[in-house]
């Protein structure tokens, strides 16, 4: 049996540049912002800092859209700048992890300008171009070459006048997608990766790796998929989540790219719809793939019967039967990386816990303990470590997220109400958790000088990271103490995971053990305070508390007596 990977006691956290801390007046965070914040992340105690995408970009996806990989963007400064944050972060013993976005680029990368300027060009194959379907009219409505619906509204298919073609995109249609199927596509990508890894980065968050092998027949047909209630479109994802050369791509790509230093970085693969069967192959260190993945299934379970931006209430029970299953699913082999959210969901305590002003701080600390006691990598999305809460929008205006403009625009379109479609984009729209980092309740909370490119939340006056660094019962010293734990006590990163009380609507309970060593995670799920005999945890009464989040001692004989929102973790050997 080998050592356990460095990255399974380590404590990931992803910063969006654009909203993180700007350095220069222009509204827009930098990287300047994040080298001079570096302190907070180091007191935080976080191992791995993940950069979402800062190459040169139209920005028409904040920055997803790529138009040179191996340049930074104007906006967030210079390739100089960036070897300075390196060499600072380095210094500090943490490890810069950068987002790597191949299953589409810009369409102002060279490759696809050149791509788009003939059918002969050289490069026409390294992007998917079709003619219209059989018998149609190039721009007639319904002549896509497949009626697949694009991520961010509309088909995903845009024409090109000059040669009459189709080109696919799965997202914008600035986000052309790559050819995968063609040889020299796989090699540029993997020559530009292996330029980031001499230059100094430990690894790669990859943006919808499961995306880039797409389902073709022999004479390179696509296919249609299963109508989209409510739209003229059909959802294409049987042909490309997960499709027939995906694990051929990524065991190529570390064979290329990774083979022979892996062991000192960090992969981790963003995979929507991904199962747990498909995760343990992904993740099985034998196969050489990835070291983990996001998956989907929990941030999901909110989601009605119209999609992401028609939430329903989540039942907790549905929750523990998700995530237990993937604890295990990957408790033999493979690893899991968990997390709340990130730059596309919305904030943390607003959708799971409460972030009324009684519960903000119990919930998001009840959150934190609940998800960081898994097994699994934990990612620490900014501002969650303060209990950062969704933004009060008002109207379109507010918003900038392409994602959530179209689709205010398609929906309306087709005839919804756009006061119901904006009270969707309020809970689950992704610019919910892309206002500033809250540093300071002064003016802009600190986060520029100028005019932020989003509103701040106005909340900053009372939730900001000077306020919580000077109170111990804060959100973020919380986090300090979680983070502290998994770095001092095995069991929180290697234990096995036992999940009790599956059936239980308000409390989420699991012990954890290594060895003699076992842990006990009891968390309270709800705004009311619950009295609960746990089967199976005799022996716990007087038990070491190492972690709590509500103030007070536990009397001997009382476990089972939880207040709103309370977490605690016991220990005893
Ligand atoms: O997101 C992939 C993805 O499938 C979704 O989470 C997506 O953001 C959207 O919300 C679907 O409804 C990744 C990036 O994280 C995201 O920011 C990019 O917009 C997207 O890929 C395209 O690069």
């Amino acid at each position: 049996r080998t050592a356990p990977a460095w990255w399974t006691d380590a404590v990931v956290y992803q910063i969006y540049p654009r909203s993180f801390a700007d350095s220069d007046g222009d509204g827009i965070g930098d990287l300047g912002g994040v080298t001079a914040h570096l302190d907070h992340l180091q007191e935080l105690g976080v191992d791995v800092l993940w950069l979402s995408p800062v190459y040169r970009s139209p920005q028409d996806d904040n920055g997803y859209d790529i138009s040179d990989y191996q340049d930074i963007d104007p906006a967030f400064g210079t390739l100089e700048q960036f070897d300075e944050l390196l060499a600072a972060v380095h210094a500090r013993g943490m490890k810069l992890v950068m987002d790597l976005v191949v299953n589409h680029t810009s369409d102002e990368h060279p490759w696809f300008v050149e791509a788009r300027s003939s059918p002969d060009s050289p490069k026409r194959d390294w992007y998917w171009w079709r003619p219209p379907r059989r018998g149609m009219a190039a721009g007639a409505p319904g002549a896509e070459p497949t009626n697949w619906v694009s991520f961010f509204s509309g088909p995903a298919w845009e024409l090109d006048p000059a040669s009459g073609e189709y080109y696919l995109h799965l997202f914008s249609r600035k986000q052309p997608d790559l050819n995968w199927e063609n040889p020299a596509v796989r090699a540029a990508v993997h020559a530009m990766m292996r330029w980031w890894l001499d230059r100094g980065v430990d690894g790669f968050r990859m943006d919808v790796i499961n995306m880039i092998s797409k389902a073709i027949d022999d004479d390179g047909a696509l296919h249609d998929g299963p109508p989209v209630a409510g739209t003229p479109y059909g959802d294409g994802s049987g042909s490309y989540l997960c499709g027939p050369r995906i694990h051929e791509f990524l065991q190529e790509m570390h064979r290329e790219v990774f083979a022979g230093r892996d062991a000192e970085l960090i992969t981790v693969g963003e995979m929507p719809g991904v199962t747990v069967e498909q995760a343990r192959l992904f993740t099985d260190p034998a196969r050489a793939e990835v070291d983990m993945v996001f998956q989907f299934e929990h941030v999901g379970l909110d989601h009605g019967p119209g999609g992401k931006f028609d939430p329903r209430p989540l039942r907790l029970t549905d929750l523990k039967a998700s995530l237990g299953r993937w604890q295990e699913g990957l408790e033999d082999v493979g690893w899991n990386s968990l997390y709340w959210n990130n730059h596309d969901q919305p904030r943390a305590v607003s959708r799971f816990g409460d972030d009324s002003p009684e519960h903000r701080v119990a919930s998001a600390t009840c959150l934190a303990t609940l998800l960081h006691l898994h097994r699994g990598t934990p990612y620490v999305y900014q501002g969650e470590e303060l209990g950062m809460a969704n933004a009060p929008f008002g109207s379109i205006e507010d918003f900038r997220d392409i994602e959530s403009v179209n689709h205010f625009r398609h929906a309306v379109a087709a005839g919804a109400d756009p006061g119901t479609v904006l009270d969707g984009l309020r809970r689950a729209g992704r610019d919910n958790a892309r206002t500033p980092v809250q540093w300071t309740g002064g003016e802009h909370a600190g986060f520029t000088t100028g005019t932020p490119w989003i509103g701040v939340n106005p909340d900053h006056v009372t939730v900001n990271a000077e306020a919580q660094r000077a109170d111990p019962s804060s959100v973020l010293h919380h986090y300090r103490r979680l983070i502290a734990l998994r770095h001092t006590e095995p069991v929180v990163a290697l234990g096995d995971f036992t999940m009790l009380v599956p059936g239980h609507e308000q409390v989420y309970a699991f012990t954890r053990r290594l060895g003699d060593v076992e842990l006990l995670v009891l968390c309270n799920v709800s705004g009311q305070e619950v009295r609960l005999d746990l089967p199976g945890a005799d022996g716990w009464a007087g038990t070491e508390m190492v972690l709590g989040n509500r103030a007070g001692v536990v009397a001997p004989g009382d476990e089972g007596r939880l207040q709103s929102w309370e977490a605690r973790v016991h220990r005893r050997v």
